[in-house]
This record gives structure tokens, C-alpha cells and sequence, in this order.
């Protein structure tokens, strides 16, 4: 209790909810004393993957390295939110191994909205230029989102609010005592 950190891992598509609910639960960590820290796409992907694109190849790549970063986090007591939309189970699963061969507890969290929802969404137009073809290999669109089978957690954004999705993490976290 307390002696490790670990990773909460976001997947789902783009405009899932992934960034909004990891957000709020690093409000509700810090808030109850625990320090996380908390890795996205503005901090990692214009950082130190900015040589990556969205091919399967640098995807794996992508989620590999953050991977090996949550991990270096949860091993410092951290606890580590990454949201990315990790579209393959065995990137996924790479990342889960990584972590539990070192002892450090992986719960994956499947943000999950119907496609036609967060096309419905869209808050940066991104799925509408991906239809335009405008953008190439789109998640859910013009690549595949394989959804986990069995992850630690399920989240449907279109049927809870915030503040529900976000207790069910917290509830997760307290039953495992983990927090
Ligand atoms: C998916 C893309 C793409 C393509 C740019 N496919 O909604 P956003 O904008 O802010 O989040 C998406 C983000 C996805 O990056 P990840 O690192 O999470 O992807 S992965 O885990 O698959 O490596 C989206 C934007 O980048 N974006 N092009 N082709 N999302």
C-alpha cells in the first residue's frame, strides 16, 4: 500500500473522453493526497514522441515508450494517468506486461462511446476531415480500434456523467487499496 505507484491506462477513440476523465481524476487524486502525474498527447507527443505519426508501426512505437515512461513514473510512488487512444490489444498488452513484470499494477480503463457518438462530438472536426479524406489512417474511420476484451474497467461516456465515470475509477482504486 503505497510502497509502488501504477498506471492507470485510458484507450478509446478520439473524442472518447479519455484526456477529460483522466483530467478530473488527477483533480480528485491530488485532492485525497496522492501524487500522479499525468501523460497525453500535448506532453508526449509534441515532445518525446514528435518523431512519431499514426502508422501502425509508430503507433506501436508511440505506446511502447509511454509505456516504459508510466512505468519509470508509478516507480517513483507516482501515480501514472496515460490517455492515448492505444487502438491495438497487443501494444496494449506489451504495456500491461512491462508493468506487471515489475510488480506494478496496470488497470486498463476502455473509454467507450458509440463511433456515430463521438463523430456526433467531434470537437476539433477531426473525424469529419478524416470522412473528407483529409487525414489519412484515422482511428475508427480509416484504422481499426480493437476494443479490450477484458480491461480492469469500463466506461461508457455516453451513458454516465464525469462525476459517475470518475467515482467508479476512484471506487476501483479504494476497493484495490491502491489509494
Ligand atoms: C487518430 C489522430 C490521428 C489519426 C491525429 N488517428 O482527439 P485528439 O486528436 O486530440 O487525439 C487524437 C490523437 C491520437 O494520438 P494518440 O497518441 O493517442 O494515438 S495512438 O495511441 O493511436 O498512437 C487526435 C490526433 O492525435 N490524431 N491524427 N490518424 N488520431
Amino acid at each position: 500500500l503505497g510502497q509502488k505507484g501504477l498506471t492507470v491506462w485510458f484507450t478509446g477513440l478520439s473524442a472518447s473522453g479519455k484526456s477529460t476523465l483522466a483530467s478530473a481524476l488527477e483533480q480528485q487524486l491530488l485532492h485525497l493526497g496522492s501524487s500522479c502525474y499525468r501523460l497525453d498527447g500535448d506532453n508526449i507527443r509534441f515532445g518525446l514522441n514528435k518523431d512519431l505519426g499514426f502508422g501502425q508501426k509508430d503507433r506501436e512505437e508511440n505506446i511502447r515508450r509511454i509505456a516504459e515512461v508510466a512505468k519509470l513514473f508509478a516507480d517513483s510512488t507516482t501515480i501514472a494517468l496515460t490517455s492515448f487512444i492505444s487502438p491495438y490489444q497487443s501494444d496494449r498488452d506489451v504495456a500491461r506486461k512491462l508493468h506487471e513484470d515489475s510488480g506494478i499494477p496496470f488497470i486498463e480503463v476502455y473509454v467507450d462511446a458509440p463511433l456515430e457518438v463521438v463523430e456526433q462530438r467531434d470537437p476539433k472536426g477531426l473525424y469529419k476531415k478524416a470522412k473528407m479524406g483529409e487525414i489519412k489512417e484515422f482511428t475508427g474511420v480509416s484504422a481499426p480500434y480493437e476494443p479490450p476484451p477484458s480491461p480492469e474497467l469500463h466506461i461508457r461516456t455516453d451513458k454516465l456523467n464525469l462525476k459517475e465515470s470518475v467515482k467508479i475509477i476512484l471506487d476501483y482504486l479504494i476497493e484495490k487499496k491502491y489509494i
